[in-house]
């Protein structure tokens, strides 16, 4: 007798008909064998990997791809229930049937001439009792090479899946990269996603936001935990004590940043455990726990430097758990290094930019792609906690929210409680990026920064945080927070980066009672006082006014979260929109 997992692996050879099946088994030697076998493969035309200079940066390799395929495609993602009203205004919906039949067009034969790599992988420490098994196919090797860094590639899911039928399905083929053949379909209640024609991160790595945000977050609903776009970190003070955050933002917002944040303030230090996913419970103890199901960054290049993220660039460079990969950045040819906006303050004289053209810089436009991205496993963060493969997770005593905003949000606030803190996180604006295709710099809805993630509908997902509140006797703190507000002339009126560590050690002394705060309409706004600024030259008025409510912009804020909530029916629970009502009132008053 076959088990689900053999059934699976068959089914899955009779529809691609590949020329040959690999199972990977997650070893170093594996690894190598694959990278040296991408840069004598082609795929879509291209060279799948090109080896960049191993004494810069040990183990690496670069990716180009398809100019067509460099970030998520919302458009073109779909959750398919039974019901669109499940799936909810937040996503686009398909009937299931309707969407098999799609796939299974595109899938018929798609692996023709291609060697097909089944991929088991563990989503967790498979040691956590909130671990979770899951197989890939694909026939991209890059894909392949990818899922071992950000997931834990090998024989333990096997084991660990045996003779269940208990495990994540993803079936994927990069096909012939054409965005007219190209779709992203969830089965949330059969535990399987279809996808079909892109290559890139969030499109075809499924055990990422696929898996562990849209699927994993129907899950949570059904058992009672949480899967978020979260950042989860430790900070310790100098008093030697840790504390830990969760922080959400949406794409390209600040998360990696921030999870490898080397605090400006002395005796501050910051403990990495996660940059894009964590999945939340409730421990025994009536405290949440977070875990974060990856193992790798997959994050975004530009910006990231020495004096931003010096962390990253140490991570980067490191070699304890290969390969690390570059995708759609530029090439430094004089020493074959990866290059992008903000890794050197000089642009390079001999560049080949991301399309893989002499770069010239007088054009204007950027040589990185502003979505290029690497790809590194967790293993080489020297900040990395050591609480990272705890089974349990860690504690939680704060929740970080922020948005990309040049105006009306503060720098910092704090819910006064759980719920106008939820009220807070579903009410979140955020201007677009480039890590999805569209549109950048509109301002947008982003609840919890999983309006692209959330794989049921999001009027439900309001209330499973409120239930989740009702739940936890030990309440993290919620705090909204925005790097990103501009002056008259244009410029980020606050430094960031490393900067932003002052404020989170306001929040450190909130979290323990040291300081007091102002109570304002939107929430407790810190006392000017109570921030440590010391030796930043930065002067007190525009304190003052990254600090400051202004009404008049406040009135329109709330009119943006009204029109986003009534799209929602009587989805939207009463909590919320009572507080929306409480809130207009105070403001027009
Ligand atoms: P995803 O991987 O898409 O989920 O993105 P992310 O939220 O991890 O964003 P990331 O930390 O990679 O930052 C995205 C962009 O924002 C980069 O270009 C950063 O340089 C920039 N950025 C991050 N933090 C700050 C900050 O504090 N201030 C400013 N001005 N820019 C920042
Ligand atoms: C994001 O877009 O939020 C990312 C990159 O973290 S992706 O994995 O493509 O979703
Ligand atoms: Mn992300």
């Amino acid at each position: 007798m076959s088990t689900p997992m053999e059934l699976f692996v068959n089914e899955m050879r009779e529809l691609f008909l590949p020329d040959e099946v690999y199972v990977m088994d997650g070893t170093q030697e594996e690894a190598e064998r694959l990278a040296n076998l991408a840069e004598k493969s082609t795929l879509d035309g291209r060279t799948v990997l090109k080896k960049l200079n191993w004494q810069e940066y040990p183990n690496s390799y670069y990716h180009n791809s398809n100019p067509n395929d460099v970030a998520r495609t919302e458009h073109l993602t779909f959750v398919c229930t039974p019901t669109q009203e499940e799936a909810g205004p937040n996503n686009n919906w398909l009937n299931p049937n309707e969407a098999k039949d799609k796939m299974d067009g595109f899938f018929k034969g798609a692996m023709k001439g291609r060697t097909m790599y089944i991929i088991p992988f563990v989503m967790g420490n498979p040691k956590s009792k909130y671990a979770k098994n899951c197989i890939q196919v694909t026939d991209s090797i890059y894909v392949a090479l990818s899922m071992r860094v950000m997931s834990r590639v090998g024989k333990q899911a096997i084991e660990k899946i045996g003779n269940s039928s208990d495990f994540f399905r993803g079936m994927h083929s990069i096909g012939d990269v054409n965005p007219d053949r190209r779709f992203i379909m969830h089965f949330p209640q059969e535990n399987l996603v279809m996808s079909f024609g892109s290559g890139y991160g969030g499109n075809a790595l499924l055990g990422k936001k696929c898996y562990s945000l849209r699927i994993g977050s129907y899950l949570g609903k059904q058992e009672g935990w949480l899967a978020e776009h979260m950042i989860i970190i430790g900070v310790q003070a100098p008093d030697g004590k840790i504390t830990y955050f969760l922080g959400a933002f949406p794409s390209a917002c600040g998360k990696t940043n921030l999870a490898l944040l080397e605090p400006v303030l002395k005796g501050y230090k910051v403990w990495t455990l996660g940059d894009d996913i964590a999945w939340i419970n409730i421990g025994d103890d009536g405290k949440l726990y977070a875990i974060n199901p990856e193992s790798g960054f997959f994050g975004v290049a530009p910006g990231t430097g020495m004096k931003t993220n010096p962390v990253m660039m140490k991570t980067l460079k490191n070699d304890k758990f290969p390969p690390t990969l570059f995708t759609n950045t530029a090439i430094d040819n004089s020493n074959n290094t990866p290059w992008w906006e903000g890794v050197s303050d000089k642009v390079p004289s001999d560049l080949t930019d991301w399309q893989g053209g002499v770069y010239d810089k007088n054009l204007g436009k950027p040589a990185a792609h502003p979505n290029s991205r690497f790809t590194v496993s967790v293993y080489n963060c020297p900040t990395l906690s050591c609480e990272y493969d705890n089974p349990r997770g860690v504690p939680i005593s704060g929740i970080i929210f922020g948005g990309r905003r040049k105006d009306t949000i503060p720098l910092v606030y704090e819910a006064k409680d759980w719920n106008s803190g939820v009220f807070i996180a579903s009410s979140i604006g955020s201007e677009t990026t480039a890590a999805a295709t569209g549109k950048v710099g509109a301002v947008r809805r982003d609840p919890m920064a999983m309006l692209p993630f959330c794989g049921y509908n999001m009027g439900d997902y309001f209330q499973h945080w409120l239930d989740i509140g009702k739940k936890v006797k030990h309440l993290p703190k919620i705090f909204m927070v925005n790097w990103f507000r501009k002056n008259e002339v244009g410029k980020f009126m606050w430094p960031g980066f490393r900067e932003n560590s002052r404020v989170i050690k306001w929040m450190i002394d909130r979290i323990e009672g040291k300081v007091d705060a102002t109570e304002v309409e939107i929430g407790l706004l810190p006392k000017i006082d109570s921030l440590d600024l010391a030796g930043l030259d930065i002067d007190k008025e525009v304190v003052e006014k990254l600090l400051k409510i202004n009404k008049d912009d406040w009135k329109k804020e709330i009119e943006m979260v009204e029109d986003f909530y009534t799209k929602f029916g009587d989805k939207i629970p009463k909590e919320l929109k009572d507080y929306l009502l409480e809130l207009k009132n105070k403001l027009t008053l």
